[in-house]
């Protein structure tokens, strides 16, 4: 039977988080006297909090103590913490459990590659905590997205090569992560921020079961 390492994303993949960092990260900059567009949040998607915090005060031109740092970055975290606090199932996005159960049904290892450190408890409060046979994220990585470090450690925890291993991801960080990894890259959201992907689909309802079977397939 043939076998590949499905590698997903979190935020913006298997659920809408990536609305409720948006908003964090809007109010902090804001409250710093930062505008924050659309277009800048594109550019934190994947990426790690530290480093998301040190692009918004180089945009607004803000340097900040150590402490002050650590504070902001608190201070992000617990308002995210709210957004997500009573997350359920029904945030899931469309079709993620198509996937997942085809996959499983053909025995394909699964796992989870995110930068976030939230990643374990948000998995559970959507009830998907079980359906990966490894979960990487950002307590377990000290590269940050586009350093392909996060998906290298989930194929080798899936104890695939990474020429086997199929990523699903939603930023531009994580698309050039893949690629990095030499993976095949699955940009999930537009075309023309994850150009860079092998394929682009706008959600999973896009991604067929007949594509699915191609992948694994695929010599
Ligand atoms: P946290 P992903 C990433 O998750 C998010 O896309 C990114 O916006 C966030 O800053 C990063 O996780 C860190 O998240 O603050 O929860 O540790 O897309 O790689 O699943
Ligand atoms: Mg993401």
């Amino acid at each position: 039977m043939n076998k590949k390492g499905f590698i997903f994303d979190l935020d913006g993949v298997i659920v809408d988080t990536a609305k409720y960092h948006f908003l964090a990260w809007k109010k902090l900059a804001n409250d710093l006297g930062i505008d924050f567009t659309e277009h800048q949040n594109e550019q934190l998607k994947g990426v790690s909090r530290v480093k998301s915090l040190e692009k918004i005060l180089d945009w607004g031109g803000i340097s900040l103590s150590d402490e002050a740092f650590q504070y902001q970055m608190n201070k992000k975290n617990t308002d995210y913490l709210s957004c997500i606090e009573t997350m359920k199932e029904n945030e899931i996005l469309v079709d993620v459990p198509k996937v997942l159960t085809f996959l499983k049904k053909e025995q394909q290892p699964i796992a989870l590659g995110s930068a976030s450190k939230n990643a374990r408890k948000i998995l559970k409060k959507v009830a998907l905590y079980e359906s990966f046979d490894s979960i990487v994220d950002g307590t377990n990585v000290s590269k940050a997205k586009p350093d392909p470090e996060v998906f290298l450690i989930a194929a080798k925890d899936l104890d695939m090569e990474p020429n086997e291993c199929i990523v699903f991801e939603d930023s531009i960080a994580g698309v050039q992560a893949a690629n990095k990894a030499d993976m095949i890259s699955i940009g999930i959201g537009d075309q023309e921020v994850l150009n860079e992907a092998n394929f682009v689909f706008k959600d999973f309802s896009e991604v067929s079961i007949e594509f699915l079977k191609q992948l694994i397939n695929k010599q």
